[in-house]
């Protein structure tokens, strides 16, 4: 108090009231950016990797947003085997197919997500099976590994 007068004297109420404001609003500043921080900053929504090799080895093919209604051929054709899930929504599905206009008579694999992983790796995408994570449906023709032409995020 003794001091808060002193500087008062010196300085004039207005000032203190603005040194204040100004120690209030940094206080709130720093809140808002460590909520910021625990939710990752810049990147809101979740990603499906595409890899060259099977369980997400080898070089990065393609990399989507999960954001559903997107279609779209894969560039590089036929390159992928595998797929990592960056915490991708629940209730997504990624269907890839072989063939590069979406037909169902070639193969294609259908993934979806029950429940998000910071990481999960889809290792083929030649096999059917369901865990805690995904339900991963595939339909057989000829092999779909190393051939996916076109990926559907819905
Ligand atoms: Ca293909
Ligand atoms: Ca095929």
């Amino acid at each position: 108090m003794l001091v808060l007068k002193s500087l008062t004297a010196r300085f004039g109420r207005s000032l203190i009231a603005f040194g204040l404001t100004m120690l209030l609003g940094q206080s709130v500043a720093t809140r808002t950016l460590s909520a910021e921080d625990t939710e990752g900053v810049g990147s809101p929504g979740g990603d499906v990797v595409l890899y060259e090799g099977n369980g997400g080895s080898q070089d990065i093919v393609a990399v989507y947003t999960d954001t559903a209604g997107q279609e779209t051929k894969v560039d590089p054709n036929d390159e992928a085997r595998s797929s990592k899930l960056m915490l991708v929504r629940e209730g997504a599905t990624i269907t890839v197919f072989d063939d590069p206009d979406g037909s169902k008579e070639d193969d294609y694999c259908v993934i979806r997500v029950k429940k998000p992983s910071p990481e999960y790796t889809v290792n083929s995408f030649e096999r059917s099976y369901e865990d805690e994570y995904v339900i991963v449906s595939y339909v057989r023709k000829n092999g779909l590994d190393g051939k996916v032409s076109r990926i559907k995020i819905e």
